[in-house]
């Protein structure tokens, strides 16, 4: 068997538009520039083939000048094929101009998989078969991974059935799919071409390269595993806390997992399901993101809150990261007063800072208490019991109780 190298990746979302975000057009070009990093890559590692499965636009409507950036990075693919998949934001069918454009503009070596129908990669010289399950909707309650299952466990590779070439024991068979996958990614409504990893398994093909999830898994690759998702090369928002990520994908002539747990194929009369899967002899995690996200959960009560904040954010290792910074606690007299300095220092190291402090109150210091409360009162004697005895919870309580009363 010969050596395959791939390098899988999917949703770019090239379109996605960061309204939110003061570093929105940053966000934006890095989805573009995105592919030129993956493309890169894959030249690197000498990749037999590049793949996309699926999601490579936001949507359906994208800027010509747009597409033509994505397939002038794709033509830049050094290997044999660049494959890409319709996913459920870039689907196929109705009116739609963007996979006409693609394709108009798109290099010779670079194809879409628009139909479920094999992608024979023999002619082009490599030892494998992609089987394509292109959505064509942006909701469905059920997948399109159906018909590689019938395919592979009946026909294909028998003498009378017409156009599909015998597989012998050392061509690759890869699915290609987008959707969720129970128990990998949430989907609990089961609108996103919903699949079961046993659903998977069961249709023969020796490794699924799959996209719809943002997050890589399985989250440390193994070569046994079938289905491989790489996560969005870019991340794309707080919910992606993580780095960018594509997958390097070889099958070799050393193949580890080959007669391991990986399993066999299924009984039939045809030769290929008797004989043990073809494994991936490697899987790496290729990191390709330019930025990250990142959510800080702190509660403040003192200065000493604040100057660790501050030398936790404020450093130049953050200068690539947007910052959702969510504050609470009951903050003292002096930590108010050092907050807006402490702001301002992390803002100017990261790409963007998102503060959110709906929950950070004053503390309720004797100072506080004398300022809002006549000395010799029934409240302020109260509060000033209670602030004695340390009690926080009660004197909080009887804060906001008093509080309450006088409206
Ligand atoms: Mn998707």
């Amino acid at each position: 068997m010969k050596r395959l190298r791939i390098l899988h990746s999917a949703d770019f979302h090239i379109g996605m538009r960061f309204r939110a975000y003061a570093c929105g057009e940053l966000l934006r070009e890095a989805r573009l520039s995105a592919v030129d990093r993956v493309v890169a890559s894959a030249n690197e590692r000498e990749c037999d083939i590049l793949t996309v499965g699926g999601d490579l636009f936001e949507r359906r409507s994208i800027p010509k000048a747009d597409v033509r950036r994505v397939t002038d990075a794709l033509a830049h693919f050094s290997g044999v094929a660049v494959l890409v998949l319709p996913g459920n934001h870039d689907y196929v069918g109705g009116e739609s101009s963007l996979w006409g454009e693609f394709r108009r503009s798109s290099a010779d070596h670079v194809y879409l998989l628009d139909e479920p129908q094999p992608f024979d990669l023999r002619p082009l010289g490599l030892e494998a078969v992609v089987f394509p399950a292109p959505c064509d909707a942006k909701h469905s309650d059920t997948n399109r991974i159906g018909w590689v299952a019938e395919r592979l466990n009946g026909r294909w590779g028998e003498d009378e059935t017409a156009e599909d070439e015998p597989v012998d024991a050392d061509t690759v068979l890869l699915g290609l799919a987008h959707g969720s996958i129970e128990g990998v990614s949430p989907d609990f409504a089961e609108n996103y071409f919903p699949m079961t990893r046993s659903e998977l398994e069961r249709s023969v093909v020796d490794l699924w390269l799959m996209g719809h999830s943002h997050v890589t898994w399985p989250p440390s690759p193994d070569p046994r595993e079938r289905i491989v998702n790489p996560g969005t090369p870019e991340p794309d928002g707080f919910d992606c806390s993580h780095a960018g990520h594509a997958l390097y994908i070889e099958f070799g002539d050393a193949t580890p997992g080959r007669d391991s747990a990986a399993g066999t194929r299924r009984d039939s009369q045809n030769s290929i399901d008797s004989s043990p899967r073809r494994a991936p002899s490697s899987i790496e995690i290729v990191e390709t993101g330019m930025y990250r996200f990142r959510r800080e959960r702190r509660t403040l009560r003192n200065v000493h809150d604040v100057r660790r904040l501050t030398s936790d954010l404020a450093v130049a290792s953050l200068s690539n990261t947007a910052v959702r910074l969510i504050l609470d606690g009951r903050l003292d007299d002096e930590g108010m007063q050092a907050l807006p300095e402490a702001f301002e220092r992390i803002r100017s190291s990261v790409l963007e800072l998102e503060i959110r402090r709906d929950d950070l109150h004053e503390a309720i210091t004797r100072e506080r208490i004398d300022r809002e409360y006549a000395s010799g009162s029934f409240a302020a004697r109260l509060l000033h019991e209670l602030a004695e005895a340390h009690d926080h919870e009660a004197l909080e309580e009887a804060w906001e109780l008093l509080r309450e009363s006088a409206q």
